[in-house]
């Protein structure tokens, strides 16, 4: 019985954030901004792979940061070094960011600045591999990291996160001579669950795999410059 209005209570949850997801979405699109959900474990390398993107292509695409967080502003600090607008929402205690959030992120955004002027907003999510996954904030695509320390089994054991995503990210792959881990391993662990999924190894310590990165970001604007494309 119990088991059975929960569901119902599930079904409802997510239908209502999935309007509130819709809605988000018109707005980015009336406005020609890209919106980018990036999505990790905690510690994966969310924000130093933003604070390095921004470095690289904060001159030519104009961006803006949704910053979740449960309880602090340290990631936002961060990000406000690169003198671009970053809103940060603490969920208190949800493990995830949900599209009535981000609502409030892109209410505040529009309240501080001219949105026409934005080319990209990325949303960096909560750190955590099951719940941002099922709550869709309006975003155009999903990008997922898996730090090469957190195993070969994750895409099996928390599928919806790399069913779900886009683009996903091997992190820190500077750190793979030092652990017992197989990249190609991981890769074809993700491809079992969602085999067109645009896979890019890389580390944000070396730069190895960042120029893929930024082209694949470029890629996904409305506004595509094609001239900013990096040769790789
Ligand atoms: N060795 C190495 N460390 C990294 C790399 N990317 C991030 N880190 C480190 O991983 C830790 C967590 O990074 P952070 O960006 O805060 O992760 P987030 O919690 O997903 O936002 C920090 O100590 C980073 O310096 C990488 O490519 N190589
Ligand atoms: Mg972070």
């Amino acid at each position: 019985m119990h088991q059975t209005f929960d569901a119902a209570l599930e079904i409802n949850l997510l239908h209502a954030n999935q309007e509130g997801a819709d809605r988000n979405r018109d707005r980015f699109d009336e406005w020609d901004i890209t919106c980018l959900n990036v999505m990790s474990s905690p510690g994966a390398g969310k924000t130093v792979l933003l604070e390095q993107t921004l470095a690289a292509l904060n001159q030519d695409v104009k961006i803006a940061i949704i910053e979740g967080d449960m309880t602090t502003e340290l990631d936002a600090d961060r990000l406000r070094k690169y003198d671009i607008p970053v809103i940060a929402i603490n969920t208190g205690r949800s493990c995830h960011l949900d599209s009535r959030m981000v609502a409030g992120g892109i209410h505040s955004l529009e309240h501080q600045y001219d949105p026409s002027l934005f080319d990209l907003v990325f949303v960096e999510n909560v750190g955590n591999l099951v719940c941002p996954a099922e709550f869709e904030v309006g975003e155009h695509a999903k990008v997922a990291l898996l730090s090469v320390t957190e195993g070969e089994d994750k895409p099996l054991k928390y599928p919806v996160m790399f069913r779900e995503a886009d683009c996903l990210l091997i992190t820190k792959i500077d750190l793979a001579p030092y652990l017992d881990i197989d990249i190609q391993r991981i890769e074809t662990n993700v491809r079992q669950i969602n085999p067109h999924v645009n896979i890019i190894p890389l580390s944000a310590k070396t730069g190895s795999g960042m120029e893929m990165w930024f082209n694949w970001v470029i890629s996904q604007l409305k506004t595509s410059n094609k001239s900013l494309l990096v040769e790789v």
